[in-house]
């Protein structure tokens, strides 16, 4: 029987001359599909689809090495999932300063605007496991990995930038609450029910947090429309030894903006992957999505004048006090070639530094410095995941650590130990010298004592700080949100004390949540009596600031929004192509929905390709909805109940709507029509538009559809609750 031929070695893509560095070195790991299947020790295998028998009906033979191996392979797959942030999607990119941060830090990937300096970002949500929804409630990992000439520096970042809890040593407590409960294992990637109720009610501390997982912030409309934040203080240390606390903060390109509650729940349900996708599909598209890195810096010495202590987790610095400076950008321009070697095996950790960056003493972050290396143990199978292609440093690294599970690099000579004179014959030794990571001195005399600072024990001036800073519809947003959680909470106690916890940071707040929830009004003096509450309180410098609420950076395009059309047989092609071409210019993505795939016929006769149907496609998963004019279409579409759900569901979900001509048919049953005397474009309530496209002026219609779109939502809308979808 003739031989099939081997195929050479792996035949992967060439690198552009821009490639960076990184990728170079990713490159040497890659392989590409092979003509021929061998085993992993490189012998080739003929049939991959009988096993060896003895005899064609007979039993499998032991002896059947490659199968053995093979099914051994995949019976070890899986590998322990992350404790937290267990579900996740990441990208590679860059990262370019706008002007050198000499003054401060003496960090070498900070210094030169020149310089592209390779990362690898991931976004996750930190309760549910790695099968979950992307859109539950929770709050998102926003981590960054720079691939430095100088080592790997990793800003391990939430998109909030505070903490539930003040001491690492809540940490466990804090993550068993949240969690699917120990008995059930339920409910899965959901912050409401009574273990985190309970713990969180009885830990004020967590208040702050709270109201920010509450907010919209929680249910992101993209990865690419979220903010991010190092949460810490950490220290910048210029090359004269001079050091400077500084925040560290990521501000999206595309704005901030979130979901409404009921329209992520059902995401959840139609596309689990929804961010995943979002944030493949802008990159394959080429549309790279950016941030730009903020920080703020305060003198040491000065952050006295703050009124709350810095190494608190639970407090921030007010952008209106310290402002944000912005000191370079980051894109994310390559998806990954391989979820699992990639993502999956990706390992941050905050203790990952380089020279000019050093830490301050917030007792969370110092926990965190154990915990990441530590959890890599068991996640990735040992103490050389560094050696994994992907959290390869690209400056090259060298120590007398050696063996250990998967030892990668090959290491010669008889020595693994300093100082030595056998390794080149002279003296080698490492003990002081000014090259490298020094960390900053600091005096430390104090007793040895297991306390917290009683300067971390106000626990409401900053939930209030947020509170006063959201706009109406954001405050209506944090209400029903507390209402939700705290109705699935089946102890009645434990609402109580969440709401009587609440009356602390505002009496009409606390009493909006109570009012649906079966208790008793909120009791200020109940909280303040119960164990673990603390009365200090700071003296806040503002009480306000506009960019904690989320219309502080609204974003000002339609780049990457997704525009449903919705159409059927009869639909008049004249009325919309051209706003359609004018959507498209803009950046918008426009899908044509319609009652069944194949071309639909326009009222001119011709034939229309439809992108998908009512059945596959809900509102959810756009941005905005385009009616068109045709009478044909419109009486089909407002006869079809799916049609009519769609745009009933866009208007309670408070999206941007644009009905032509006839069209407006579709918008009868939320009670507008379009007045036969009325002019070209009328907008009978924020974000709804009927246009008379005969009578508009060029570009009228379009300029206000985009405009709408780029405001995202319009959440003051007339009689949402009523809308039944
Ligand atoms: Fe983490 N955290 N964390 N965390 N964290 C992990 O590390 C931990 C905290 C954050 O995409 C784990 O490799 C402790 C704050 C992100 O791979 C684990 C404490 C912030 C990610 C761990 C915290 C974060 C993690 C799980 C309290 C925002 C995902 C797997 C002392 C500043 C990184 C892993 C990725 C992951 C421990 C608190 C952000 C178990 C003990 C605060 C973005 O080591």
């Amino acid at each position: 029987m003739p031989q099939p031929k081997r195929s050479a070695t792996s035949t992967s893509p060439k690198l552009s001359p821009s490639a960076t560095e990184k990728q170079k070195q990713l490159q040497n790991s890659t392989t590409d599909l092979t003509g021929t299947l061998t085993t992993n020790q490189g012998l080739h295998i003929p049939d991959n689809h009988n096993s060896l028998k003895a005899g064609v009906r007979g039993p499998t033979l032991m002896e059947d090495f490659i199968l053995r191996e093979k099914i051994t392979h995949f019976d070890h797959e899986r590998i322990p999932e992350r404790a937290v942030h267990a579900r996740g999607t990441a990208a590679h990119g860059f990262f370019r300063l706008y002007k050198p941060m000499t003054q401060f830090t003496s960090a070498g990937f900070l210094q030169n605007p020149e310089v592209e300096t390779p990362v690898f970002v991931r976004f996750s949500t930190v309760a549910g496991s790695r099968g979950s929804a992307d859109t539950v409630r929770d709050v998102r990992g926003f981590a960054v990995k720079f691939y430095t000439d100088e080592g790997n520096y990793d800003l391990v970042g939430n998109n909030i930038p505070v903490f539930f809890i003040q001491d690492a040593i809540k940490f466990p407590d804090l993550v068993h609450a949240l969690k699917p409960e120990p008995h059930n294992e339920m409910p899965q990637a959901a912050s409401a029910h009574d273990t985190f109720w309970d713990f969180v009610s009885l830990m004020p501390e967590s208040t702050h947090m709270l109201m920010w997982a509450m907010s919209d912030r929680a249910i992101p409309r993209s990865y690419r429309m979220m903010e991010g934040f190092g949460v810490h203080t950490f220290r910048f240390i210029n090359a004269r030894g001079d050091s400077h606390f500084v925040k560290f903060h990521w501000k999206p390109k595309l704005g901030v903006h979130g979901l409404a509650w009921d329209e992520a729940q059902k995401i959840a349900g139609k596309d689990a992957d929804f961010h995943r996708r979002d944030l493949w599909e802008a990159i394959e598209h080429g549309d790279f999505p950016e941030w730009e890195l903020g920080v703020q810096i305060i003198e040491e010495g000065k952050e006295d004048k703050l009124g709350f202590d810095i190494l608190d987790p639970t407090k921030l610095i007010p952008e209106s006090v310290v402002p944000v400076q912005l000191i370079g950008r980051l894109v994310l321009n390559r998806n990954p070639d391989n979820f699992f070697a990639e993502t999956e095996q990706v390992a941050f950790h905050p203790g990952h530094l380089v020279p000019g960056i050093d830490f301050s003493d917030d007792p969370l972050l110092q926990g965190r410095l154990f915990s990441y290396t530590d959890t890599q143990l068991s996640r990735l199978g040992g103490a050389n995941f560094h050696e994994i292609p992907i959290n390869k440093a690209v400056c090259p690294f060298h120590n007398f650590q050696r063996d250990g599970m998967h030892r990668q690099g090959i290491s010669k000579g008889r020595v693994a130990y300093e100082p030595n004179t056998l390794g080149t014959g002279a003296e080698f030794r490492v003990d002081g010298g000014a090259q490298g990571f020094h960390t900053q001195p600091q005096a430390l005399e104090s007793p040895k004592i297991r306390r917290r600072s009683p300067s971390f024990d106000d626990h409401f001036s900053q939930a209030a700080l947020f509170w006063n800073s959201q706009s109406p519809a954001e405050k209506d947003h944090i209400v029903a949100a507390f209402r939700f959680e705290l109705s699935k909470v089946d102890v009645p106690g434990i609402r109580q004390r969440m709401v009587d916890n609440l009356a602390h940071v505002d009496a009409k707040l606390a009493a909006r949540v109570a009012a649906p929830l079966g208790i008793a009004a909120p009791d200020a003096k109940a909280a303040a009596g119960r164990l673990g509450f603390r009365e200090y309180k700071i003296t806040q410098t503002v009480e306000d600031d506009a960019a904690l609420s989320m219309t502080a950076r609204p974003g000002t395009d339609i780049k990457t929004r997704k525009v449903a059309i919705l159409v059927a047989d009869g639909v008049d092609l004249l009325s919309f192509k051209r706003l359609q071409q004018e959507l498209l210019e803009a950046g918008a993505q426009c899908k044509i929905i319609a009652p069944q795939l194949g071309p639909v016929t326009t009222s001119s006769g011709k034939q229309l390709a439809a992108d998908h149907t009512f059945s596959n496609m809900s509102s959810v998963m756009f941005d905005a909805v385009l009616i068109p004019g045709g009478a044909g279409s419109a009486a089909a579409l407002a006869q079809l109940g799916d049609a009519v759900h769609f745009v009933l569901e866009a208007y309670k979900h408070c999206k941007s709507l644009c009905a032509l001509n006839e069209g407006v048919q579709l918008l009868g049953t939320l009670g507008f029509a379009l007045e036969a005397q009325g002019g070209a474009l009328m907008q009978p309530t924020p974000g709804v538009l009927m246009a008379d496209a005969r009578k508009a002026a060029e570009g009228q219609i379009s300029q206000a559809f985009v405009a709408a779109i780029a405001s995202h939502r319009h959440w003051d809308r007339l009689n949402v609750d009523a809308v039944p979808a």
